[in-house]
């Protein structure tokens, strides 16, 4: 078989890209380890900043979100018992975000692949990629148990933190950068209304919470939990009491509880690998770097790496220009540097850190306080939080 770009991972980034490609009449093949059902049941990110919303409307996969995504003009920080609105529309000129589920989001890509004919395979076993630093690169792989080689020019890999593609690099040619954090979230979906109209997030003594949704019916909650715990040991009247402990009274009395049907404990890390090509292999969203879910960006992440990526494939093929292709990695890095330390930033100061020095305790305090109460600290939160420019 060959292709133009053989893309790695049917995640978001990996369906992003192949559907811009494909619209610009750039033939793709992308390879799945898991199941279609197994893609479909991935219940992760659900805020999408203006540039991700764009971007799958650019894809023709945006007009379900369009219909049922809820835009989000704030949200609310609470610290202990008060409450502070993060005013994003006033504090931005104007700017907002879409709740809307990842899961939503990739059926939509899904389906939008399947209308326009796209190939994707999926349970590839062995998926490798080869030879991405001559002119032969390819991809082999086992596809219903027979050995595959897909000859291409180019390679995205868009395989998650746990892919084949990162690994592929030689240990010399890669540099990583990691921070693990000594807690998880423990995160529940559940078919009852939200708690609010928008979504709160709780800095207490007893850790962090956040109450986020799905759509006015269905909601979803974290509590930051140790590093060690297993789902199991959580039952959910142990997760909705806990829950209530973090929020202001008046909230964890309105709050509605119910049976949960999702459950499950997501670890927190920080990790960027640089760069992110390596002759025709180009690194996609989670296969170079993860972000602690606090500032919402992995998902928004993958997506500009999307655009960088699309628009140097583009001009490759289509104006025979790679000057954009050969700025991939330095474009892509600047801005996921910068959504990495947003993310490291919320997640320190509304967490609570095991065995933290007072000294450090008071610094942290001090930084939401003055997060809180000072007009120019909310408005770089907010510029953060509706997303920097691509
Ligand atoms: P994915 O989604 O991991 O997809 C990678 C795909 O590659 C496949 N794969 C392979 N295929 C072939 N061969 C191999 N060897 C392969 N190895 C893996 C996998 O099966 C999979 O289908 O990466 P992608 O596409 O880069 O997308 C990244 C996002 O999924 C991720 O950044 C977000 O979910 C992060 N995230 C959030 N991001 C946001 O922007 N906003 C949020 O509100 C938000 N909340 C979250 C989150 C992530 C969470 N968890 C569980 C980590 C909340 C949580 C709890
Ligand atoms: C979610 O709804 O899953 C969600 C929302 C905001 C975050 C992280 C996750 O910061």
């Amino acid at each position: 078989m060959s292709t133009q770009v053989c893309i790695i991972g049917a995640g978001p980034s990996g369906l992003l890209l192949g559907q811009l490609l494909n619209d610009a009449g750039i033939d793709t093949i992308i390879l799945e380890r898991s199941s279609l059902d197994h893609v479909l049941a991935r219940v992760r990110a659900g805020v999408l900043e203006q540039g991700t919303v764009q971007l799958l409307e650019q894809a023709g996969a945006g007009a379900r979100m369009r219909a049922e995504g809820l835009p989000h003009d704030g949200f609310a920080i609470t610290r202990e018992n008060d409450t502070h609105r993060i005013d994003l529309a006033r504090l931005t000129g104007g700017k907002n975000v879409m709740v809307y589920g990842q899961t939503e989001v990739t059926r939509d890509l899904v389906d939008r692949r399947a209308e326009t004919g796209g190939i994707t395979y999926y349970q590839a076993d062995s998926v490798q990629p080869h030879e991405f630093d001559s002119a032969t690169p390819h991809v082999t792989c086992r596809i219903g148990g027979e050995e595959v080689r897909i000859n291409c020019s180019f390679i995205a890999g868009c395989d998650g933190f746990h892919g084949a593609s990162r690994r592929a690099v030689p240990e010399g040619a890669i540099q990583s950068f990691e921070k693990v954090y000594p807690f998880g979230w423990l995160g529940i979906l559940s078919e009852v209304p939200p708690v609010s109209h928008e979504l709160i997030y709780a800095s207490h003594s007893r850790g962090f919470a956040l109450c986020s949704m799905r759509s006015m019916t269905r909601s979803r909650y974290y509590i930051q939990c140790n590093a060690g715990d297993s789902v199991d040991a959580w039952s959910d009247a142990q997760f909705w009491t806990e829950l209530r402990r973090r929020l202001p009274p008046e909230i964890a009395e309105s709050m509605v509880t119910g049976p949960s049907f999702e459950k499950s404990i997501a670890p927190l890390r920080s990790f960027v690998a640089e760069p992110m090509r390596f002759g025709s292999l180009f690194l996609v969203g989670d296969a170079a770097h993860i972000v602690p879910p606090t500032g919402a960006k992995g998902l928004n992440l993958a997506a500009s790496d999307v655009h960088y990526l699309f628009e140097g494939l583009r001009s490759h093929f289509l104006e025979r220009d790679d000057s954009a292709l050969d700025a991939y990695s330095q474009r892509a890095l600047t801005r996921v540097w910068r959504a990495v330390r947003f993310s490291w930033w919320m997640t320190t100061m509304l967490h609570r850190f095991p065995e933290q020095a007072p000294f450090e305790t008071r610094i942290l305090e001090t930084e939401l306080g003055y997060t809180l109460d000072s007009e120019a600290a909310r408005a770089a939160l907010a510029e953060n939080y509706v997303g920097l420019p691509y």
